[in-house]
């Protein structure tokens, strides 16, 4: 039997989910406008005040906020509420520029947590439940924000934080953890642990994972949910709208709902800032309904899926995104050819490779190359040369027929590639440099 942690709002109307929206997008305009006066200017550019916004129809007037404005308001400039107001914040890596610092009133941490919760319990978690949170802790989002979720289920949670993978598996083998919460890179990593120390999928007790951080495939769901003998599911967020929990799948495991009683979603296009109907592909952008001290209107995230809405077989009825197919600004361009690295995930694990794998692109005499590193599995490792050669030449000829692109492919040795502990880092891209 499906389980909610809060049925009425996750299994409320269209109407009634769309009647609460409006209310809240009206008090949140308002509440930017008096409170953020960097948001406030680009309100007035638009000539627009809040008047001007009086239901979820008028969304589409209000500019948008990118990473660009979060930089040029750093560090302060898109509070809402006093500082003395906030009591904590948390960060993002900064690897992409600087980094973003997001503020939180109590209130705030609450509902990110209410949020975590539907998620843990949405994959089968009730107090009954040992919840092992290896996401980071500290500035990063997924440790605090899996931790808080999993305290208001109930669940007994291990914070182990990532990194030290035998401690991992000494702690979900001692107190028979049962779900497992990680990127989806790290899980298939203790996987891996796990295998090379012989445990069979029956002998480990972990019966659901939630993954999520950073973009992975239908295969590599597959693959960990072999490996560990469990279901994995997807979560979705981001430090700017407080952190994991915006959106999270459930036991149809097809798409992660949305919080719309909280995140407001549009699909627009990434050139023009149109706003696309429902089933189009393009960047998600969202409006938070509810927060304090952080209050976003229309923030582009530059990820790239499709939002569909429908009756799920779970019952909620939450607007669904898809898996994004990664951040726009993650898209390589090679020789004018449009590339995910989630594309190619999936080319090498249908050909039966493990998620370990580096993308290198280059550019040789004006021309850009593209090298994919892959690693073999154990079972695979031969030095039959002619055993290889055929490998990589079947791997670039799926390749070319997922990207209509000639890669050149190295097969090397198991353990060569870096394991890692958190969001894996899997191209390099020496153009930029
Ligand atoms: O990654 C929050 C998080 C923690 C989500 C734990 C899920 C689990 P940031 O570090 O700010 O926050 O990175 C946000 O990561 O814009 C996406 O590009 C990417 N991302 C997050 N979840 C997914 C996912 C956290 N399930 C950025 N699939 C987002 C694909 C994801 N990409």
């Amino acid at each position: 039997m499906e389980r909610y942690y809060q049925e009425d709002i996750e299994c409320a109307s269209e109407e009634q989910i769309k009647a609460i929206q409006n209310e809240k997008l009206l008090k949140q305009v308002r509440h930017v406008w008096e409170n953020v006066p960097y948001y406030r200017e680009k309100m007035k550019e638009k000539g627009l005040t809040p008047d001007d916004i009086q239901s979820l129809d008028d969304l589409h007037k209000l500019p948008f906020l990118s990473k660009k404005d979060l930089r040029d308001a750093y560090p302060y400039g898109l509070l809402g509420v006093p500082l003395k107001d906030c009591v904590r914040i948390q960060s993002t890596s900064g690897t992409t520029g600087k980094r973003v610092v997001a503020f939180y009133t109590q209130k705030d941490i609450d509902l990110w947590e209410e949020c975590c919760a539907r998620a843990i319990v949405a994959v089968g978690g009730t107090s009954d439940d040992v919840c092992q949170v290896s996401y980071g802790y500290g500035l990063f989002t997924g440790g605090p924000g899996l931790n808080g979720g999993s305290h208001k289920v109930g669940c007994l949670t291990i914070p182990t934080s990532s990194g030290n993978t035998d401690r991992q598996l000494m702690f979900i083998n001692d107190l028979q953890a049962t779900i497992l919460c990680c990127t989806p890179s790290y899980a298939a990593y203790l996987g891996e642990r796990f295998k090379e120390l012989g445990y069979t999928p029956e002998q480990i007790s972990l019966k659901a994972g939630i993954f999520g951080a950073e973009a992975w495939s239908e295969e590599m769901r597959r693959d960990i949910e072999h490996t560990l003998g469990i279901k994995a599911y997807d979560i979705y967020g981001l430090t700017e709208l407080s952190g994991p929990g915006v959106a999270f799948e459930c036991s149809a495991q097809n798409g992660m709902h949305i919080n719309e009683d909280h995140f407001l979603a549009e699909i627009i296009d990434p050139d023009t800032g149109e706003v696309l109907p429902e089933g189009s592909q393009g960047e998600l952008v969202f409006t938070s309904l509810d927060k304090e001290a952080f209050p976003l209107l229309r923030y582009r995230t530059r990820d790239i899926c499709t939002l569909t809405r429908g009756k799920c077989s779970c019952g909620r009825t939450h607007v669904k995104m898809a898996k994004p197919k990664g951040r726009s600004d993650d898209m390589l361009i090679i020789r004018g050819v449009n590339v995910f690295p989630s594309q190619i995930e999936t080319v090498l694990l249908n050909h039966g490779y493990a998620a370990n794998y580096q993308i290198i692109v280059d550019r040789v005499n004006n021309t850009d190359t593209l090298d994919v590193w892959v690693e073999m599995t154990p079972e695979m490792f031969t030095d039959n040369l002619g055993e290889i050669e055929q490998r990589q030449k079947d791997l670039v000829d799926g390749l070319k027929s997922m990207l209509g692109l000639k890669a050149k492919v190295s097969l090397v040795a198991p353990k060569t590639i870096a394991r890692s502990e958190g969001k894996a880092v899997r191209v390099i891209d020496r153009r930029k440099i």
